[in-house]
């Protein structure tokens, strides 16, 4: 892809927003070696399905199995680095009034992008929390215990994310769908839109008749209802825009 085919109408649109909203996946990761949430697992892990053990049932029926998966993906992330496609939505917010980040993705790779107007609706893997009372925990007591056992009460300690069935950060759904509603340009990034809440937010920028742009090397079943479907890799298609944006201006 090269910038000849960035329409120039989405620049245009660009050009004249005042508000964007910004709802990303596992996709914007891949280019930095972060498995997406749907691809096949690899190794140990190739034999389990992620939607299966990303559960409360999955972890009261085998806490450390589960413990064990998001410690592996702990360590993935560590080694990981930003790629492009998250520095361009890092400078991106610089450009408009208003611009709020969604992620789904729960790997602090846009806060290490630099990006600073983000809210997370899935938690983050490197917060700990008791699974009793959601309290977080910074540090526990050595112990050989797996998962650990919270300092304060001694039941087991979780990964501070959302598994299905459990309730998104009120504060940031809020901001979420405040943003969505409101916004003159929402951006759909390298998610494969099937996990509610987040996959309904571009219903709310849709009704407010917001230009919408899909980026998406595989096009979703959104593809055919946005203004734009970008076809391509995030970390190609997200610094052409932004360079394409910048000459405009
Ligand atoms: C690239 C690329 C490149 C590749 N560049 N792109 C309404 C209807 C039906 C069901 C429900 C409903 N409302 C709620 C539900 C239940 C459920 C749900 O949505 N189920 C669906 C599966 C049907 N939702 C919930 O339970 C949510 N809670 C809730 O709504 O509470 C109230 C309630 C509960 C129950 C009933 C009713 C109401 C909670 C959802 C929590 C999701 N949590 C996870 C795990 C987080 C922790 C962890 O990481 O382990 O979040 S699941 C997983 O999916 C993770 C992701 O954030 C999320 C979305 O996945 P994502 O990011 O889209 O990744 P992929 O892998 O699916 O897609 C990657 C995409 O990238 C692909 O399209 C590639 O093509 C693309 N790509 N390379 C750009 N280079």
């Amino acid at each position: 892809m090269n910038l000849f085919d960035i329409d120039p109408g989405l620049i245009e649109a660009l050009r004249a927003a005042d508000s964007v909203a910004v709802l990303t996946g596992a996709g914007i990761s891949a280019e930095s070696k972060i498995p997406t949430f749907r691809e096949a697992m690899t190794g140990l892990w190739a034999k389990y399905d992620p939607t299966e053990l990303a559960t409360p049932q999955a972890f009261a029926r085998d806490p450390k199995l589960v413990w064990d998966w998001y410690q592996w993906r702990r360590d993935l992330v560590a080694d990981a680095e930003p790629n492009p496609g998250h520095r361009a939505l890092a400078q991106m917010e610089k450009l408009f009034d208003e611009f709020l980040l969604i992620t789904q993705n729960v790997d602090s790779l846009h806060q290490r992008a630099g990006s600073t107007k983000l809210v997370e609706l899935h938690g983050n893997i490197a917060r700990t929390k008791c699974s009793q009372d959601g309290r977080v925990v910074a540090s526990w007591p050595e112990t050989d215990q797996t998962p650990p056992p919270c300092p304060h009460c001694g039941a087991l300690l979780r990964p501070d994310v959302v598994w299905f069935g459990e309730s998104l950060p009120g504060h940031a759904l809020t901001g979420a769908m405040k943003a969505a509603s409101n916004c003159d340009v929402f951006f759909s990034v390298g998610t494969s839109a099937v996990v509610e809440p987040a996959a309904s937010l571009i219903y709310y920028a849709m009704n407010n008749r917001a230009v919408t742009v899909e980026v998406n090397p595989n096009p979703t079943a959104q593809a055919n209802m946005v203004t734009y479907a970008l076809a391509g890799p995030s970390g190609e298609v997200l610094p052409q825009l932004l360079a394409a944006l910048e000459a405009a201006r």
